[in-house]
């Protein structure tokens, strides 16, 4: 079977990575490449009901996690796999890195709760590749501020989205070949700038 590629964005949020998505997918298909372009939360039907629950219903940290899950179990369900199957590769906006740094990080769940989940919905399947928007939370904060009305997530204090930002440093140490580290403090053309360059060298 013809296998696509799955590439994920990460990053808290306000890092900037949404800014470069679609723009990212072009140059891949510039190559010749069928891309997907989804997210998580989200990324198929139900994946993206639950999202508006997500983002918007008062809920327990329990039932947060379990919901991302039941999510991405459809989302892979339906539409990555899928795609992956027919050869397309799937552009990402996050995927379980964001769980470990969002609900392990930020609301402090158990990390092996969370290992456990992933090896149930996903086992043995990673992106092949992550691209992890970095920039200080303070600076993530003021660029959130001036976007748009905040979301359950973003509406969290200074000190979740340090602990978020922890959380992804954890998981860059587990697996650091995967990752590719975007300064996101520097100006949207020189992180396009940046990514050309590992387009152009690492796929
Ligand atoms: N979540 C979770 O908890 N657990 C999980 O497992 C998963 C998700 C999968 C989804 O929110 C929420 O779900 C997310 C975590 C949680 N919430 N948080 N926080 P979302 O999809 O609505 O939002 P987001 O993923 O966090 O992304 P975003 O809103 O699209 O933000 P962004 O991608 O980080 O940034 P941006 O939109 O590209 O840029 C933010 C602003 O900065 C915007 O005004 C830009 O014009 C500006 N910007 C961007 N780049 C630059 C540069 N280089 N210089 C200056 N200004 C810039």
């Amino acid at each position: 079977m013809t296998r696509g590629r799955f590439i994920t964005f990460e990053g808290i949020d306000g890092a900037g990575k949404s800014t470069h998505l679609e723009w990212f997918a072009a140059q891949l298909a510039a190559r010749g490449v069928e891309v997907l372009l989804s997210r998580e939360p989200g990324g198929s039907e139900l994946a993206e009901t639950l999202r508006t629950l997500l983002l918007g219903a008062a809920m327990s940290s329990e039932t947060e996690l379990l919901l991302i899950f039941a999510a991405r179990h459809d989302h892979l369900e339906r539409t990555v796999l899928p795609a992956m199957a027919r050869g397309a590769w799937v552009l990402c906006d996050r995927f379980t890195d964001s769980t470990y740094a969002y609900q392990g990080g930020g609301r402090g769940m158990a990390l092996e709760r969370i290992a456990t989940l992933e090896s149930w919905v996903h086992p043995g399947f990673a992106p092949d590749r992550t691209y992890l928007f970095h920039v200080d939370p303070a600076l993530a904060a003021t660029r959130r501020s001036r976007a748009r009305a905040a979301d359950r997530f973003e509406a969290e204090d200074f000190t979740f989205f340090s602990r978020v930002a922890e959380g992804y440093a954890r998981r860059i140490a587990v697996d650091p070949g995967r990752f590719f580290v975007v300064d996101g403090t520097q100006s949207v053309s020189e992180v396009r700038a940046e990514l050309e360059q590992d387009i152009s060298t690492y796929w």
